[in-house]
């Protein structure tokens, strides 16, 4: 019967559009950073979209949100609302997750890498993966790592080659509590702010310092914020990491999986590439406009390195002692 037909056919258009498991891909996907186009976090995220959406002729496709507008400019809601399902997916940073990811924080400790081979050693082995582990466990799919870069200090006050250097002066830090002990065991006096608030603080005077990659410091023009000196301490670095909310990771299709990750990888080496080799010209740049910079001799860095070791009794049954003794082994090794 006619009836009979048109019941099949609603049966039949029910499985097309809700049974097969992967049709459900959204129009559009969100990705949050924190830096926009002009830093390479942006440009890392700008590259992975580009791949995704070559690559998958046109069916995945994500949008960039920069700025951390998506949690209101804090950072580091970020991986809560990736994990809740408010963000689809993002390139973060190492840091900004630290407060749901507590292994997270390894990559913050004081003076553990001193160069990028130190970085690679950690990200490409074992510890690295124990690191992505941690991030699945906790509501997020990680897929590759990026690099924001070495974190430099820079302030308005003084030269800065010794601790007691920083006596007393405030300096803004990041949204992770391990900052405002490594701060703390230096003498300064650590306030955490937001990105957002971190140059209206340094234009008013409200804080002396803040410490962020070259490539950061140059794009943001820090310098125009009477931010004079710059200690090149090299004293962490903060990878980024290519991630999916779980929620949404589970709705791609196998195929679909392997394309997003490949891109990201892709895309996460093309950026760490390129960061790396802007590096010379940056410090270049800053200079020219007047900066004062300042690189430690070995035995300088060495009294900073010795100032901060509290950092690491404080924080090792956070992070995790095996994770920490992985990453010791892979520095060792490298
Ligand atoms: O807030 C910062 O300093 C920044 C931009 O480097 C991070 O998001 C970690």
């Amino acid at each position: 019967s006619k009836r009979r037909t048109l019941l099949a056919a609603a049966v039949a258009a029910t499985f097309l559009f809700s049974g097969a498991s992967h049709a459900e891909y959204k129009d559009e996907y969100t990705v949050s950073t924190v830096l926009p186009s002009a830093f390479p976090w942006g440009q890392a995220a700008d590259k992975w979209v580009e791949l995704v959406k070559e690559r998958s002729d046109g069916r995945i496709n994500m949008k960039i949100y920069s700025n951390s507008q998506l949690v209101s400019g804090d950072q580091t809601k970020e991986f809560s609302a990736m994990r809740s399902g408010l963000i689809d997916m993002a390139v973060g940073s190492t840091i900004n997750w630290s407060p749901q990811v507590p292994e997270l924080n390894l990559f913050s400790l004081p003076f553990l890498m001193p160069d990028y081979a130190a970085i690679d050693a950690i990200t490409q082995g074992e510890a690295g993966e124990a690191v992505f582990a941690a991030i699945k466990k906790r509501g997020v799919t990680p897929l590759a790592w990026g690099e924001n870069g070495f974190r430099e200090l820079s302030n308005s006050k003084l030269t800065i080659d010794e601790p007691a250097d920083l006596d007393g002066l405030k300096i803004r830090v990041v949204g992770s509590p391990l900052f405002q002990d490594t701060f703390t065991a230096l003498g300064a006096n650590p306030t955490q702010m937001s990105w957002a608030d971190a140059k209206p603080a340094l234009t008013t005077g409200a804080v002396d310092g803040q410490e962020n990659p070259l490539s950061v410091f140059d794009v943001a023009r820090i310098d125009q914020v009477g931010q004079k000196y710059l200690t090149r301490w090299h004293y962490m670095a903060d990878p980024l990491v290519f991630a999916v909310s779980n929620q949404v990771w589970d709705q791609f299709s196998a195929e679909d999986q392997a394309l997003l990750k490949q891109a990201a990888i892709d895309a996460g080496q093309w950026e760490i590439e390129k960061s790396r080799g802007e590096v010379d010209a940056t410090l270049a740049a800053i200079k020219e406009r007047g900066v004062e910079v300042t690189e430690l001799t070995p035995e300088q860095r060495e009294a900073f390195k010795e100032a901060t070791k509290s950092v690491y009794e404080k924080w090792t049954s956070r992070i995790g002692e095996d994770l920490i003794k992985q990453a010791q082994d892979a520095v060792a090794n490298r």
